[in-house]
């Protein structure tokens, strides 16, 4: 719920450059913290990757998620997955590498990276609230096949804070595709991750470099300091 206190804007620390944002234009999209990338047994996992490495982003997306539900902030939460008949799925995508299991596979946690799976789902750390707005996605960018444009169109958004897994991967696609349409994305640097920790910097680099080619990159403590009111300094009554 909105409170008194709540700013309207707030110009947040960031690489290259801080940046003033209205919050009532802004959205927090939160990419993939899926159980298939975050723990044992899934699509992560069977790629050979340390699915440990992610778990680092999850303290500080609660924290901003926790920030942008107290401003009533319109949340976005995206799931990479396929449908049960893998129609939605091309060859060029299920067939590359050697993976222990395949897309589609039967795993511990169901079908890899199969909608409705229990795999599939977001992480309990993080779970949607019914209010928000999940988008399921068979790509890497977020706005490739799915509705998100129009969602954020409709809510007026200009300006995303964008969190998830993996930096390089989803996080990347997406920003790539939100700044080609015009969206000012805010990367949250720990509330990201990659399973390749020089991946992870880099493609924040790649973000942030030559005056923000992509957009900028922040952390969870600026961003909440910029959401958070400064005190009223106490008057003396004398
Ligand atoms: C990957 C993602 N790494 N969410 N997906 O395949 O970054």
């Amino acid at each position: 719920m909105a409170n008194s206190q709540q700013l309207s804007r707030g110009t947040v620390a960031a690489e290259p450059e801080p940046i003033d944002l209205d919050w009532s234009t802004t959205a927090l999209l939160i990419i993939d913290m899926q159980r298939d990338f975050m723990e044992p047994g899934g699509f992560g996992e069977t790629l050979g990757n340390d699915v440990s490495q992610l778990a680092r982003a999850v303290k500080p997306i609660a924290a901003v998620l926790g920030a942008a539900r107290a401003h009533d902030m319109l949340v976005v939460h995206t799931r990479e997955g396929h449908l049960p008949d893998l129609s939605d799925a091309p060859a060029a995508k299920t067939e590359r590498g050697a993976p222990s299991l395949r897309i589609g596979d039967p795993g511990p946690m169901g079908r890899i990276l199969i909608r409705g799976e229990a795999g599939h789902d977001i992480i309990p750390a993080l779970y949607p609230l019914d209010s928000e707005i999940v988008i399921d996605k068979p790509g890497k960018g977020a706005f490739y096949a799915t509705e998100l444009s129009d969602v954020l169109q409709k809510y007026g958004i200009e300006n995303l804070l964008v969190c998830g897994v993996t930096t390089e991967v989803c996080v990347n696609s997406t920003v790539r595709e939100a700044n080609d349409r015009g969206y000012r994305c805010v990367v949250v640097a720990d509330g990201c991750a990659s399973y390749f920790p020089e991946f992870h910097e880099m493609g924040l680099k790649m973000i942030k470099a030559q005056g923000g080619i992509f957009g900028w990159v922040s952390d969870s403590a600026a961003v909440l300091k910029a959401m958070t009111p400064a005190p009223i300094p106490e008057t003396s009554s004398i």
